[in-house]
């Protein structure tokens, strides 16, 4: 109860922040978007973690105001950042969406005003997805994908490999990127199954014309293994920790 009623707080006071980590091609190091990833400092000043208030937030329904606030953000960071210049142009913000705000809210439309209001293509945001998000209610949430791809949006399933993995669907719904979760990236050099495992998400995502990102890259080492087996793009503390606005925007102008 006491959390609950300090996150509703949070949201409509603004104390609820977006930290953005960079994603990178790659091939050429170049930034090509940014994850952003909610934070949240509570009124004692205590840094709250997303795997706290996240599923405080799915039980009480807060989800709905909490990521329709999250889109409203990054459509806000994108067009003050695309007023700075050029730098900022082609990249996109991934905004996380829990499989009850799928269901409970109308994404497609709620992007679209959006958008809208903020002079932005629909191909700077990326949603990223859970496979749990297809599992809670395929036929709707298959509507949903169709919707937000007509808006222009690139969709990415996150933490893949983790979740109730259905190929069938995998193949069926209009997947952009797969996200190749942490656990089997980190640790990939020296493990023969994770590496095994990464080796075939790739080619699972190469045979399925999908992009892949992965997530945890800590060395340079890594990630030219990662480039070397033909993943798309990599995330992780070597590139950037999540970063406040401003430094992201930053990291952005210092590495395009
Ligand atoms: O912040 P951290 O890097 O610890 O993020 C952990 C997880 O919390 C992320 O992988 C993501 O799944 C979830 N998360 C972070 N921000 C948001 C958000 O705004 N909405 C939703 N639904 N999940 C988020
Ligand atoms: O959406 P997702 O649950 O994957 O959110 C990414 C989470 O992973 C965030 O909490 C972020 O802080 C964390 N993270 C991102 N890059 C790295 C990394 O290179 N190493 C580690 N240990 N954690 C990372
Ligand atoms: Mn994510
Ligand atoms: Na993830």
């Amino acid at each position: 109860f006491g959390i609950e009623t300090e996150l509703r707080r949070a949201i409509d006071t603004g104390r609820m922040m977006l930290h953005y980590q960079p994603i990178c091609d790659l091939a050429t190091g170049r930034v090509v978007s940014f994850e952003a990833l909610a934070r949240w400092r509570n009124e004692a000043g205590q840094e709250i973690p997303p795997s706290e208030f996240i599923p405080v937030a799915e039980e009480s329904g807060l989800i709905v105001p909490l990521g329709r606030w999250a889109i409203e953000e990054a459509a806000k960071t994108l067009s003050l950042w695309d007023r700075g210049g050029e730098a900022a142009q082609g990249v996109k913000l991934a905004v996380n969406l829990s499989a009850i705000q799928l269901q409970r809210d109308d994404v497609p439309q709620l992007l679209q005003d959006t958008l809208s209001r903020y002079a932005l293509g629909g191909d700077r945001i990326t949603l990223e997805l859970t496979e749990s998000a297809i599992v809670s209610d395929p036929d709707r949430i298959t509507k949903l994908m169709h919707a937000l791809k007509e808006i222009g949006a690139t969709l990415a399933m996150d933490d893949f490999g983790t979740g109730y993995s259905n190929l069938a669907y995998l193949q069926r719904l209009p997947i952009d990127v797969l996200k190749i979760d942490r656990s089997f990236v980190a640790g990939m050099l020296a493990d023969r199954d994770k590496i095994a495992i990464v080796r075939a998400v790739l080619s699972l995502a190469q045979a399925l014309g999908m992009a892949t990102t992965a997530e945890g890259i800590e060395t340079n080492e890594l990630a030219q293994t990662l480039a070397a087996l033909g993943c798309t793009y990599g995330q992780g503390f070597l590139y950037a920790r999540p970063l406040a606005p401003n430094a992201a925007y930053q990291f952005l102008l210092d590495r395009n």
